[in-house]
């Protein structure tokens, strides 16, 4: 059982986490377009997080008994400047994110919600990976800085980037979690 305050914040949560596998779907098709298909690659394999991300999320409402409702996603961006914009403004997200994740976490420790608290730790856990990723990357753009075979080096190993979450949640998260080997 969870509260219908739980309920609504977790539904809202799960708006944003599906506005986080469209942003980065724009970006993937962004780098598609201007040849970097190496950064492609990783900002697809990011869509697929996103995705595990909401659908966590949308099966946890469900298993507690409380109704999903979903909302529109906001469209995202299709224009960015620089491979530096592109984490810049993914550092920012993930930044906005990990303030949502604690909200949550103060929504369930207000509402004495020990099940939720359990549940959010693993996303308190997530948002330190996503934007420690993200930093990285940024860290190396910059030293790349304007230099064209280094932009190549980098987008060769983002290139190898494996998705390795599930993707396929028609029998459930556990189900494709086993699946998946993750
Ligand atoms: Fe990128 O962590 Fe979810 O949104």
């Amino acid at each position: 059982m969870i509260s219908d305050k739980m309920t609504q914040a977790l539904n809202e949560q799960v708006n944003r986490e599906m506005y986080s596998a469209i942003l980065y779907m724009s970006m993937s098709a962004h780098c598609n377009q201007v040849g970097l298909k190496g950064f492609a690659n990783w900002f697809m394999v990011q869509y697929h997080e996103e995705m595990l991300h909401a659908m966590k999320i949308f099966e946890y409402i469900q298993r507690q008994g409380a109704q999903v409702k979903l909302a529109a996603i906001q469209a995202p961006p299709a224009d960015f400047k620089s491979p530096l914009d592109l984490f810049t403004q993914t550092l920012a997200h993930e930044q906005f994110i990990t303030r949502s994740i604690n909200d949550l976490m103060e929504v369930a420790i207000a509402e004495k919600d020990h099940a939720s608290q359990i549940f959010l730790e693993w996303y308190v856990t997530e948002q330190v990976e996503e934007e420690e990723n993200d930093n990285d990357i940024i860290a190396q753009l910059k030293l790349i800085s304007d230099n064209p075979q280094g932009l190549m080096m980098l987008d060769r190993e983002l290139a190898g980037r494996m998705t390795t979450v599930p993707t396929d949640f028609s029998k459930g998260v556990a189900a494709a979690m086993a699946a998946a080997g993750a």
